[in-house]
C-alpha cells in the first residue's frame, strides 16, 4: 500500500493594513473547517498569513513594526487555529511575524511553524533567504524592507517526521534558491511546504514584472523534480494595499508536473493526495543521492567569500 497525504493549499487573497487578526483567523479558519471536508490532513498558509505584507512601508517607530509581530505562539487571537486543528484532527502550516526575547535581547524572524493534528507546535523554521533591502529607498513605489525589519533565520533548513511522512518547511524568497531544496531533500523530505508574497512589480528590473509567474514555476518545478518531492507553495494573493501580489499557489509533484494551481486572487483551496512514495521514482533513479551525487566538487558551493 502506497503511503498518501492529502494536503490543502490555502491561498489567502488580500490582507488590508487594517484588517483585524482576528478577521483574519476567522477566514483562516473557516478555510481549515472546507479542507478538514474535503479529506485533507494538513492545510498550508502563506508567509506572514495574519497581517498585510507590512515590509512594504517604511516606518520609524518601532512599535509601528512591532504591531504586526507575534510575541506569543499561539496568543489569544491565533488560539483558534489551534483549538480547530485539535477539535478536527488536522495539522498546519503558518508563516507570522515572530518577535522573541534571547538572553535579554529582542529579535525579530519571519518564521513558519508546523502545527499537528492535536494542536502542538511540531517545528519551527526561520527564514534564511531575506530579500529586499535595509534601508528607505523613497524612489520605490513600494518597500521591500525584510532585510531591515527581520534577522537571518537561525534554525537551519530542518525537516520533521509527522503525518507518517518527512517534511520541510521554508518561506518564498528561500524557493528560488537550489540549496532550500537540497538541504531539505538531504535531510530526506519528502513534502515542502513554502508561503510567500511575491510582488508582481520588481522595481529593480521591471523588465521582468512579465516573468513573475514563469519565475515562480521554473524554480519550484525545478526544485521538486531535481530533488525528487512534493512542493506546495502557497501565496497571498491579489491587490493588497495599491500592490499586485502574484497568486499562482500549486502543488507540484516529484516529476516536476503542476497537479494543482488556484485560479482566482482570493481566498482559495487546492487540495490533493500526495503520493508520498512518488518521492521514490526520483530519488532511486535519476536522482539517487548516494549513488550519483559528486560533493567532493561542490565545495565552491558553501566558499562563503567567493560570489562571482
Ligand atoms: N517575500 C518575499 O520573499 N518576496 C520575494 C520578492 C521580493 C522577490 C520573492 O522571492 O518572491
Amino acid at each position: 500500500m502506497t503511503r498518501r497525504l492529502t494536503i490543502a493549499a490555502a491561498q489567502l487573497g488580500p490582507i488590508a493594513r487594517d484588517e483585524s487578526r482576528r478577521d483574519v483567523v476567522a477566514r483562516m479558519e473557516a478555510m481549515m473547517r472546507q479542507a478538514h471536508a474535503r479529506g485533507a490532513q494538513l492545510v498550508v498558509f502563506p508567509e506572514l498569513a495574519l497581517t498585510t505584507f507590512f515590509p512594504r512601508w517604511f516606518f520609524e517607530d518601532q512599535a509601528d513594526i512591532d504591531a504586526f509581530f507575534e510575541r506569543d505562539m499561539p496568543g489569544p487571537e491565533t488560539q483558534p487555529l489551534f483549538d480547530t486543528a485539535r477539535e478536527l484532527g488536522i495539522g498546519f502550516y503558518l508563516g507570522y511575524a515572530e518577535l522573541t526575547t534571547q538572553n535579554g535581547h529582542t529579535r525579530r524572524f519571519n518564521t513558519a511553524i508546523l502545527v499537528g493534528d492535536d494542536g502542538r507546535i511540531i517545528g519551527k523554521y526561520r527564514k534564511i533567504h531575506l530579500p529586499g533591502h535595509d534601508e528607505h529607498e523613497p524612489w520605490r513605489p513600494f518597500q521591500h524592507l525584510e532585510k531591515r525589519y527581520f534577522e537571518i533565520g537561525d534554525l537551519g533548513f530542518g525537516t520533521w517526521n509527522a503525518f507518517d511522512s518527512t517534511l520541510g518547511m521554508a518561506l518564498c524568497n528561500d524557493r528560488r534558491w537550489p540549496e532550500t531544496y537540497r538541504m531539505l531533500a538531504l535531510q530526506g523530505a519528502e513534502i515542502m511546504m513554502l508561503g510567500y508574497n511575491t510582488p508582481i512589480h520588481y522595481p529593480p528590473i521591471p523588465a521582468h514584472d512579465h516573468l513573475q509567474g514563469f519565475h515562480n514555476h521554473i524554480c519550484m518545478q525545478a526544485g521538486a523534480y531535481q530533488n525528487g518531492m512534493w512542493v506546495v507553495s502557497v501565496a497571498k494573493a491579489g491587490v493588497e494595499e495599491g500592490c499586485r501580489l502574484l497568486g499562482q499557489s500549486s502543488i507540484i509533484a516529484p516529476t516536476g508536473e503542476i497537479v494543482a494551481m488556484t485560479t482566482t486572487q482570493q481566498d482559495e483551496l487546492l487540495i490533493h493526495d500526495c503520493d508520498l512514495d512518488q518521492t521514490r521514482e526520483i530519488r532511486e533513479h535519476i536522482f539517487n543521492f548516494a549513488l550519483h551525487r559528486q560533493p567532493q566538487e561542490y565545495g565552491l558551493i558553501t566558499a562563503s567569500a567567493l560570489h562571482g
